[in-house]
């Protein structure tokens, strides 16, 4: 990464999220990542980063420090000396988070149109991310996937059949659209965070239902053609992706469990 000199620049961006799994951590990792900006994934990198997210966590908390409202779940980012009287600043939502550093890295197009467009493809994105989490958990988060199994199936089998390709066919006609993108990009000539964020999204769903993925892909040929494609070449993420900074899927929202795939 070329982070030498922005680390000059830029404040020392926190990323506060669960350890060892990508989750909704990934989307703000991923614009870091794409932009060579320095950050600390606190939990991921210190010893004791994990009270951070707990405290985070903290359901009597009126404040997550510094005069900072409460957050209601991770992941959230703090940026020391941005926040009221010169303390640190914190922000919760992943789309918010998005927006903030879109804004900051210049990862949010080139006008003020763009950045709109961005951040709603951002969060249709975030709907179908949603969407997949409620796959294996239909009925409640903290219930287990086995105590929800039977749900657990009729939600998967409307979601590939009925949702992923409404999904992918919306995303294949953003990209058909966007001459000035070539494929490449949803919104004008350039890398936004609501590009990282699709990809991921796409990214966890072949993970996820690879069977259903591999007889989709070819309806869908910019989406999984040329944007999947060229997303993960791009410099920084390409070096990133194959790092062990990128964490493995396993017990997040992307789960596989092949009785929920196409058979
Ligand atoms: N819409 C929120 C959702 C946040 C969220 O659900 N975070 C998860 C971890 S990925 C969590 O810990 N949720 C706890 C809860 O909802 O009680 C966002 O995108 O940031």
């Amino acid at each position: 990464m070329s982070t030498t000199k922005k680390a000059h620049t830029t404040p020392p961006y926190e990323l506060i999220y669960w350890p060892t799994i990508p989750g909704r951590g990934e989307f703000i990792r991923l614009v870091f990542e794409a932009t060579g900006t320095p950050y600390t994934d606190i939990a991921n990198e210190t010893k004791d980063g994990i009270s951070a997210v707990l405290a985070l966590k903290d359901e009597t908390a009126t404040t997550s420090g510094d005069g900072n409202p409460p957050a209601f779940a991770p992941p959230a980012l703090k940026i020391p000396g941005q926040g009221k009287d010169g303390k640190a600043l914190v922000i919760y939502q992943t789309p918010s988070i998005l927006a903030y550093l879109g804004n900051k890295l210049n990862f949010a197009g080139t006008d003020e149109a763009e950045k709109h467009y961005i951040l709603s493809h951002t969060l249709t994105a975030l709907d179908l991310n949603n969407e997949t989490h409620d796959t294996h958990h239909p009925i409640a988060s903290q219930l287990y996937y086995e105590d929800q199994k039977p749900e657990a199936l009729r939600k998967a089998t409307d979601f590939r059949e009925s949702r992923l390709p409404k999904f992918f066919g919306f995303f294949e006609r953003v990209l058909k659209g966007n001459e000035e993108g070539g494929g490449k990009f949803l919104v004008g000539g350039k890398l936004s965070y609501a590009d990282t964020t699709l990809w991921h999204v796409l990214d966890g769903l072949k993970f996820a239902f690879p069977k259903e993925l591999a007889a989709r892909e070819k309806e869908f040929p910019a989406l999984f053609g040329s944007f999947y494609g060229s997303v993960k070449e791009v410099s920084g993420l390409k070096e990133y992706l194959a790092s062990d900074r990128r964490l493995q899927y396993s017990q997040g929202v992307f789960r596989y469990y092949p009785e929920l795939d196409r058979q």
